[in-house]
């Protein structure tokens, strides 16, 4: 037997982060997060599922992947295995349209659409929850992207981590909101998202702190995007993202994902809010920074943006559809 299906997963921009785990093996969150699905950055993956294969193989843009990136692949392809009940291997074939050097976490995209790939093609029938909770195990960030519009990642209870997935809260044509993503010249070593997230949640005495204000943020962002307010979305993107990487200074050996260019695009950033235009930032595990703003200043704000000494390049997106399958075939 042989039993193929392809999908599309876009990358995802949390507006309330997600940072720290309380189970670092099921990935569970210590906190929920929220973001926005872009519609400009995306993978596209192939599963293949075959009984006369003797191990995986994980073809990333048609090169082989080996060492780290292939064993969290086939880690997760044991998942769907398991689930399915069906011990066969598989070929995946992704393409990724997310230019890494965007700062843009392609383990969202990733994750997601061979989520949805994988175990369509083994024949499973999950609905989006599921799906979601599945795809959390291969990247927490992912299972926000099984949606379009705006999710929220419900971080859940239960110690299984049967309760925490992604959840739609706005769907993509609600709010025609756009994303800038800045790109900053750097070859800075970077501190991984996990091994960052894991030494603040060990050693930073910020984290409590972070920890408690996220109840407020989720509330205050939620009816801002259920009123189309960027003002107040903006502003509690941009403070949320301020506290997360607030915690990685307080860290024991303390570090910062920032660069000098960072703080100058955070600092052009707040002087067009000054010029009167609505523009907010917010920065991932990385120093590049992203920025949100409205349909009708986005020629002013690329123009900004491209001029601050240090920036490579600036990448604009629309927000984004959720998982979709491309066709599928099974060979008896
Ligand atoms: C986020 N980040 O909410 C946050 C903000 C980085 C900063 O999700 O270990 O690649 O695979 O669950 O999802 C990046 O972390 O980490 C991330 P794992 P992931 O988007």
């Amino acid at each position: 037997m042989k039993a193929t299906a392809k999908a599309k997963a876009h990358t995802n921009i949390a507006l309330i982060k997600y940072w720290g785990k309380r189970n670092e093996s099921l990935i569970l969150p210590t906190n929920n997060s929220l973001s926005v699905t872009l519609d400009g950055f995306y993978t596209t993956t192939n599963v293949s599922f075959d009984e006369g294969l003797t191990h995986d193989t994980f073809y990333l843009n048609d090169e082989v992947v080996e060492g780290e990136q292939y064993h969290r692949v086939t880690q997760f392809l044991d998942l769907v295995r398991q689930l399915a009940g069906k011990p066969i291997h598989a070929q995946v074939r992704s393409i990724n349209a997310v230019p890494t050097a965007a700062g843009f976490a392609s383990s969202a995209s990733g994750f997601a659409a061979l989520a949805a790939a994988s175990s369509r093609a083994i024949g499973l029938d999950l609905s989006d929850s599921e799906l979601s909770r599945l795809t959390r195990q291969g990247s927490g960030s992912a299972c926000r992207s099984i949606f379009g519009g705006f999710a929220e990642w419900e971080k859940g209870e239960k110690e299984d981590g049967s309760d925490s997935f992604a959840i739609q809260i706005a769907p993509k044509d609600h709010w025609d909101i756009r994303v800038a993503a800045v790109v900053l010249s750097s070859k800075m070593k970077k501190v991984s998202s996990r091994a960052g997230m894991r030494r603040t949640v060990e050693t930073s005495p910020f984290f409590n702190g972070w920890i408690e204000s996220i109840p407020s943020d989720l509330e205050a962002i939620k009816q801002g995007i259920a009123n189309r307010d960027i003002e107040q979305v903006g502003a509690i993107a941009e403070a949320n993202c301020l506290k997360m990487h607030a915690t990685t200074l307080g860290a024991s050996p303390p570090f910062t994902y920032w660069l000098d260019t960072t703080v100058t695009v955070m600092q052009t950033v707040q002087q067009l809010r000054e010029q009167g235009i609505p523009a907010y930032f917010t920065i991932d595990a990385g120093p590049n920074v992203k920025v949100l703003y409205l349909p009708e200043h986005e020629q002013l704000v690329q123009t900004t943006l491209r001029e601050v000494p240090g920036v490579t390049d600036v990448k604009l997106s629309r927000v984004g559809q959720g998982i979709t399958y491309l066709g599928d075939e099974t060979i008896v």
